[in-house]
């Protein structure tokens, strides 16, 4: 590393942006976080990192801002002047997309160009990472799906990242900036949203299995998602920013499984059968999805030598057990 370098991210309490703080600092850098006024910091995903006097306020630190609110955002990038910006931010759930479309693609497109736009009126060096998503292909013709396969978006999700997507290779192309576009398929972890179905999986496997629940109800449990570890695609939002010049990759492990799946490896992990405690329910399937989504990661393996660590069953092993951690130390 030359210089000091200081990372400014948006969506810093998310999943994702909470791994990369983690990762981020371990490196020596000066981590910067946009929050959100309504954020909850209690208990967040940063609450051991705001916990840590010798970190917090010395080499973490957070900014109150709205990605809607380009007058504030400005005035953070004054102050901390970043050489390099992970865009982590926006509505994240596809299924929800369609009840709330305009928000979704205000968030999502809009908010992703107004920080290009800014960063690219910076007057120092500023290197961009922009999460995009394996939702940009969509009904894809063809799978796997690489860096080079068109986008074919069914959701309102997927339309908004491919506009980002998009914009971010058009301005990367018209002003040379240095920006990134990760197109991430699924990552999971414990501290993934329990509005995901992972989380919801493991969580309520853990309920069940501590005779808190006696159900699980989902959605469409035949779709199939290409499911790797946040841990793992954190490492390669910074690898790409550390290459010598700005591209596009696809952040995948190749393996496709189902949520039904997922489901029966989870209620595995605590001896149980999901076939005694699964329930469908039909106002949980979406009006559309995605076909046939995984990814061909050879690109980022090629160039950047990034190849995830941990494995599905490694994955669903790990948060069924942090959910049981966790419940069994409340007292919900
Ligand atoms: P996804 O993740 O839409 O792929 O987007 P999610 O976990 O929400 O859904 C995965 C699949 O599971 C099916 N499903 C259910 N999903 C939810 N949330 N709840 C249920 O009860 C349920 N039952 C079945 C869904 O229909 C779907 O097929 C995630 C997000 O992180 C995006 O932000 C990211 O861009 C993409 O992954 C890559």
């Amino acid at each position: 590393m030359s210089g000091k370098s200081i990372a400014l991210i948006t969506g810093v309490t998310g999943q994702d942006g909470s791994y990369l703080s983690d990762l981020l600092l371990a490196k020596g850098y000066e981590v910067h976080g946009i929050v959100r006024r309504t954020s909850n910091l209690l208990r967040s995903r940063v609450e051991h990192l705001r916990n840590d006097p010798a970190i917090y306020g010395q080499r973490f630190f957070l900014h109150y801002g709205d990605l809607s609110d380009a007058t504030t955002l400005r005035r953070i990038f004054r102050k901390v002047r970043p050489s390099e910006v992970y865009h982590l931010a926006g509505q994240s759930h596809v299924g929800l997309s369609f009840e709330i479309p305009e928000s979704t693609c205000e968030e999502v497109a809009m908010a992703s160009l107004r920080l290009f736009e800014i960063c690219r009126d910076e007057p120092q060096p500023v290197r961009i990472y922009h999460a995009s998503s394996s939702e940009v292909f969509g009904d894809a013709e063809t799978a796997p799906q690489h860096e080079g396969t068109p986008f074919r978006p069914t959701s309102p999700y997927g339309c908004a990242k491919a506009f980002a997507t998009q914009v971010a290779h058009v301005y990367r192309e018209t002003y040379g900036m240095f920006l990134c576009n990760g197109m991430a398929y699924n990552h999971e972890s414990p501290r993934r949203g329990e509005n995901f179905v992972t989380r919801k999986i493991t969580r309520q496997v853990a309920l069940i299995k501590l005779g808190r629940a006696s159900e699980l109800v989902l959605g469409n449990v035949e779709s199939r998602r290409d499911w790797g570890h946040a841990q793992d695609y954190v490492e390669a939002m910074w690898l790409m920013l550390q290459h010598a010049s700005a591209g596009d990759y696809v952040l995948a492990t190749g393996e496709s499984h189902s949520v039904l799946d997922f489901a029966r490896a989870a209620f595995a992990v605590v001896d149980l059968s999901a076939d005694d405690f699964l329930r469908h329910d039909t106002a949980l399937d979406r009006r559309s999805e995605p076909a046939r989504l995984v990814g061909d990661a050879t690109k980022i393996r090629n160039v950047l030598g990034w190849v995830p660590q941990r494995r599905f069953h490694d994955l669903v092993r790990e948060m069924v057990l942090a959910d049981l951690a966790l419940l069994e130390s409340s007292t919900l």
